[in-house]
């Protein structure tokens, strides 16, 4: 399992709202909206990592949930893993992203059905839409 590695993926959600990420790199990326995240570092956990993703990418403090049902193998030995999250202290604000937005069930459709997902967050659409009761 030499050079494995989680990716975590933050569903921050705040009543029927959920937050997305616009990236901005690598080019085949760039524009389109994810769940913000990123690298487990050694002798974190997922939890602990999507922590600080969180406070450095957002500049949120969040309390972690219960972890969406399906993960994603990436290429180049990556695994995206997704958990529940929700602020608990903070306003969002994108420091390494372009723009963040909340979306609600429809608006989370629309994103889907329209491609401007990274396309690994797909899977998960299906599991959201039932946490937004869409
Ligand atoms: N990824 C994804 N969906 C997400 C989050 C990440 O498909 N919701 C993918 C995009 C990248 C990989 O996971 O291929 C790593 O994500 P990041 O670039 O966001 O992670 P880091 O910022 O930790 O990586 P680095 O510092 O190496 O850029």
């Amino acid at each position: 399992m030499t050079g494995h590695r989680i990716v975590v993926a933050g569903a921050v959600l705040d009543r029927d709202r959920l937050l997305l990420a616009q990236r901005r790199y690598p080019p085949d990326l760039a524009g389109l909206w994810e769940l913000p995240g990123g690298k487990v570092e050694a002798g974190e956990s997922p939890a602990d990592a999507l922590r600080r993703e969180l406070r450095e990418e957002l500049g949120v403090t969040i309390a972690v949930g219960a972890a969406l049902r399906e993960s994603v193998a990436l290429t180049g030995d990556l695994t995206l893993v997704a958990l529940r999250a929700r602020i608990e202290c903070g306003t969002p604000h994108p420091a390494e992203h372009e723009a963040l937005r909340w979306v609600d069930a429809p608006g989370l459709r629309l994103m889907h059905d329209s491609g401007r997902l990274v396309p690994a967050d797909n899977v998960w659409v299906p599991e959201l839409l039932g946490d937004l009761g869409g």
